[in-house]
C-alpha cells in the first residue's frame, strides 16, 4: 500500500538555512552555538567534525551492496524483530513506509552474528560497521559534553557516560528509499544525482520524533529529509553527504526539562533516484531512569516529566503509531 502524496502538503514549506555549526571553533563559543541550535530547532549540521572520509565511504559502500541484492537474499536478513531487514513497515503498529532497511544493534557481539546474514564477507562488513558506529559514538559524546558544559551541567560527563556504557542501547539504521515515479511505482534506472527534492515525491517514512537521546544522520547525495520548526513549517535539508545532521529526540526533551524540544522529521522518496541514508541513534541503557537533570528544574522551571525507564519508554513508542506524541503519556498533571 502507498502512503498518498497529498499528506506531503499538510503544512507549509519554508527555505530557511539549517543551522550548521563548525567543530573545529573555539569551545566556549561552540558550547553556546550548540545549546542554541538544540533550542531553536532541536536540529542542526556539523561540519569539522573529525570523522574521517573512508569511513563514511566504506559504509556507504557496504550499504549500497546489500540494498543492491535479490529480495530474495536481503530477506534473509530479516525480519527486523527488532534487528535485521524490514521492507515496507514501520514499528507494530499497522505504519508504512516507502522503503527499505536494516536495523542493527551497535554492540560488536551481535554486529558479528548479524552481519554472516547481510554480507559476503561478514568480517568486512563488521569491521566497517564497528568503525562507523566507533566515529558517530564519539561524536555523539563530544556533541552531549558541548551541550552539558553550555548548560552548566556540573557533571559534564553524565550524558555521554550513558551511551559509552556497555548497556546502552545505541543502535544503527540505514534506510533505503528507492525511486518512486508518479504513479507510486518503484524505479530502478538509475540516473544523475543533484540533491534536489522533486514535486512528485511520496513519503518514504512519516512524520516523527526519534524517542532517543541524540540521533546521527547523514545521506547520500540525494535529498527528501525534511525537519519541522516549533511553529510547524517545513524545512528541505539539502543532502550534504560528508557532514552529518544532529537532531534531538525525545529523551533530551525530559533531560533538559523542555529547554530543547525533539525534532519532527520525515522523509521523502525521489521520483528517479536511490536515497540511502544512515542513523545512528544515541540512547540509554534500558535499566536507565529518565528525569530531568536537577540543573534544569527551578522554581520557575519546575518539572513537567514523570520519573520513567528508557525501557517504559520504549515500550510506550512500540504501543503508539510512528507521529503519535508519546511524550504526553509521561507529562506530570
Ligand atoms: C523512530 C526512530 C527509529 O527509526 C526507530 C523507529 C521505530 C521503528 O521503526 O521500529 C519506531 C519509531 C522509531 C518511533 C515509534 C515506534 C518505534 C516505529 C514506531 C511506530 C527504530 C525508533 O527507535 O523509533
Amino acid at each position: 500500500m502507498l502512503v498518498p502524496s497529498p499528506m506531503i502538503r499538510t503544512k507549509k514549506t519554508k527555505a530557511v538555512g539549517i543551522p550548521t555549526i563548525d567543530l573545529s571553533v573555539e569551545r566556549s563559543e561552540l558550547r553556546e552555538q550548540v545549546v542554541k541550535a538544540c533550542e531553536e530547532y532541536g536540529f542542526f549540521k556539523v561540519v569539522n567534525h573529525g570523522v574521517k572520509k573512508e569511513v563514511i565511504t566504506r559504509m556507504e559502500e557496504e550499504g549500497a551492496e546489500f540494498f543492491a541484492k535479490p529480495n530474495s537474499e536481503k530477506l534473509q536478513a530479516g525480519p527486523a524483530t527488532p534487528f535485521g531487514y524490514g521492507c515496507r513497515n514501520i514499528g507494530h503498529n499497522g505504519d508504512m513506509g516507502n522503503l527499505e532497511y536494516l536495523l542493527l544493534h551497535t554492540n560488536p557481539v551481535c554486529i558479528s552474528e548479524r552481519s554472516k546474514t547481510i554480507a559476503k564477507d561478514p568480517t568486512k562488513f563488521s569491521c566497517v560497521l564497528n568503525d562507523y558506529i566507533g566515529a558517530a559514538k564519539e561524536l555523539v559524546c563530544d556533541i552531549l559534553e558541548l551541550v552539558t558544559e553550555g548548560l552548566w551541567v556540573p557533571d559534564k560527563l553524565s550524558l555521554s557516560n550513558l551511551i559509552k556504557d556497555i548497556q546502552s542501547d545505541s543502535f544503527l539504521r540505514i534506510n533505503h528509499y528507492p525511486p518512486l515515479n508518479q504513479n507510486g511505482n518503484k524505479n530502478w534506472a538509475p540516473s544523475k544525482n543533484d540533491g534536489n527534492i522533486d514535486n512528485n515525491a511520496s513519503i518514504g517514512f512519516g512524520e516523527h520524533s526519534d524517542p532517543q537521546i541524540l540521533t546521527i544522520q547523514r545521506s547520500n547525495d540525494v535529498g527528501g529529509l525534511q525537519i519541522s520548526t516549533h511553529d510547524g513549517l517545513w524545512i528541505p535539508v539539502p543532502p550534504d553527504p560528508n557532514e552529518f545532521f544532529i537532531m534531538v529526540g525525545d529523551i533530551f526533551q525530559v533531560l533538559t526539562n523542555g529547554r530543547f524540544r525533539s525534532v519532527r522529521h520525515r522523509a521523502l522518496t525521489n521520483t528517479t533516484k536511490n536515497r540511502m541514508s544512515m542513523m545512528y541513534f544515541a540512547a540509554p541503557p534500558l535499566n536507565w531512569w529518565i528525569e530531568p537533570l536537577p540543573k534544569m528544574v527551578t522554581t520557575q522551571n519546575p518539572n513537567v516529566y514523570k520519573p520513567f525507564t528508557w525501557a517504559q519508554y520504549k515500550k510506550a513508542a512500540y504501543s503508539l503509531k510512528l507521529g503519535d506524541s508519546r511524550l504526553d503519556l509521561f507529562k506530570l498533571q
